[in-house]
């Protein structure tokens, strides 16, 4: 019980912050005065001027003060990396170059360029946020996760717990926001218009799951699920909670504690996230609070101990399904065993698809849209993208320079960072001057192949939730579109 109290706690009201004075205590929960918003940038700032230092240096940066401390003068970086900083509030905008906002608070911003697409690796200055809630400060002393359920026994962990009694791993993850895409719809639906930009390749480093939860007897069979809570909703939101299939939490989900060699930044989860690799990004919980073992997924009307009055189904049940202009809203399973999001799409037994598993999807990286491009020393121009399948391996793309209607086969460039890291692939072209339309489509190790357009919102692809007749299926809420036509580029040669 005492474990239950302390974790309320801090989903509640203690959201505590590296530069917290004792004052704050009413504001602290989300941020939202102007002082200790402006401090958390101040903090933010100092973390990314931080870049070089070592992890254990950064992190002691932020503990070190102590959560009571008024002190922020004593983090900030020697005066000679500070004298240039303007002592003004950065704009989400100064903070990620290479980001388009699309809301401020919570934050939510896509890669604003293709060129992104053309790195291996995404620097954070280019890796979309998406967040349901603001941005939580925490104190990484102060923040644990539980350990609950099907479980020997409950137990709270502690961030250094966590990172030195279990083994360290690494993955390559390319994870991809599920209304990616979304913008693309006719007609248009609501949330967020992503276009091309919610997705990045990181490199993730954390703690095997099955480690911890062999560690205290959790139940591991197949036909269980590992429900997962996020420790930032205000009082009375849904907890941002995702159940996982045991399945794939034992084969290779982890609870990260950096996103390419540094602390994960505050926006991507600090300082502990969750990582499903190869699946969409809802999956991959950040600020990690709360594991709970059980033997169905998180179903309306859940009841459980500490039965508080808070909401864990929305994130699972409504939110993140696939369903057409004719259904009234997504019905609920306790369970289902297909997982790939394509399977579930063709399974007979699941009306409104999950979404788990990434569909197939490429994008090219150069040219960027609208770009005047010359040839290369060879005569040739080179065009580069990248190609991911999810969970599956991509296993060819084509290039298409007049808008799809003949193709040639890309070549992938080397090397290979793992099975769910997206692949860097090129083409070398050698056009006339001109103006075309470029497009790539990518094909995984099932012969599923990108769809080109997005259905009408009544078409049969729709109402089915299918990918048919060349096209992705329009639905209520935008989700899983891997259509190649929407992202083509246009370009001159000279
Ligand atoms: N706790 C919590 N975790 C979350 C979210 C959230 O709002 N709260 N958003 C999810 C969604 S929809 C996506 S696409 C990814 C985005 O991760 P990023 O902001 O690091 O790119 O985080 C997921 N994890
Ligand atoms: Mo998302």
């Amino acid at each position: 019980m005492g474990a239950y109290k302390k974790n309320l706690n801090m989903l509640g009201n203690s959201m505590v912050k590296c530069n917290m004075s004792r004052g704050d205590t009413t504001s602290q929960n989300q941020g939202e005065s102007p002082s200790s918003r402006d401090k958390y940038l101040k903090r933010r700032k100092f973390l990314r001027a931080a870049g070089g230092m070592s992890v254990a240096g950064l992190l002691a940066g932020c503990a070190g003060n102590g959560a009571d401390s008024e002190a922020t003068t004593t983090e900030e970086p020697a005066p000679t990396t500070t004298t240039t900083e303007p002592d003004t509030e950065p704009s989400l905008e100064e903070q990620y170059p290479g980001l388009r906002i699309l809301s401020p608070e919570p934050e939510n911003a896509e890669a604003a360029s293709h060129s992104t697409y053309t790195n291996m690796v995404t620097q954070e200055e280019e890796f979309y946020i998406r967040n349901h809630y603001p941005t939580p400060e925490i104190d990484e002393d102060e923040w644990s996760v539980t350990l609950d359920g099907l479980v020997d026994s409950d137990v709270e962990l502690s961030m250094d717990e966590l990172k030195r009694e279990f083994p360290t791993e690494t993955v390559f993850h390319t994870m991809q926001c599920s209304g990616n895409g979304r913008s693309y719809f006719d007609p248009q639906v609501g949330g967020n218009q992503w276009s091309f930009g919610a997705v990045g390749n990181a490199e993730w480093t954390g703690v095997p799951v099955s480690a911890v939860l062999d560690a205290y007897g959790a139940e591991t069979g197949e036909d269980k699920w590992l429900t997962v809570m996020g420790g930032e909703a205000p009082d009375g939101e849904d907890i941002f909670t995702r159940s996982i299939p045991m399945e794939k939490v034992m084969e290779d989900a982890m609870l990260a504690f950096e996103m390419n060699g540094r602390p994960i930044p505050p926006d991507h989860g600090f300082p502990v996230r969750f990582i499903v690799p190869g699946w969409y990004g809802n999956n991959n919980v950040k600020w990690v609070s709360r594991m709970h073992v059980m033997d169905k997924m998180v179903y309306p009307n859940e009841t459980w101990e500490p039965n508080d009055g808070r909401l864990y189904t929305h994130w699972q049940q409504y939110s993140y399904r696939i369903f057409g202009n004719n259904v009234e809203g997504p019905n609920f399973n306790e369970e289902i065993s297909e997982f790939d999001t394509q399977g579930q799409m063709e399974s007979a037994e699941i009306d409104h698809p999950y979404l788990y598993d990434q569909l197939v999807k490429s994008i090219v990286g150069f040219p960027t849209d609208g770009e005047t491009v010359t040839h290369g020393v060879d005569g040739s121009i080179e065009i580069i993208g990248v190609a991911w399948g999810g969970d599956d391996d991509v296993e060819s793309v084509e290039v298409s320079t007049d808008g799809g209607d003949t193709w040639n086969e890309a070549e992938f460039m080397r090397p290979t960072i793992g099975p769910y890291s997206w692949r860097l692939f090129r083409y070398m072209w050698d056009p006339e001057p001109g103006d075309y339309t470029i497009v790539s489509r990518a094909t995984d190790d099932n012969e599923f192949t990108q769809p080109a357009t997005i259905s009408d919102q009544d078409a049969d692809a729709a109402n089915k939730a299918r990918i048919m007749n060349d096209t992705y299926p329009w639905n209520q809420k935008g989700y899983g579109n891997n259509a190649y036509m929407p992202h083509g580029v246009d370009v001159t040669v000279i």
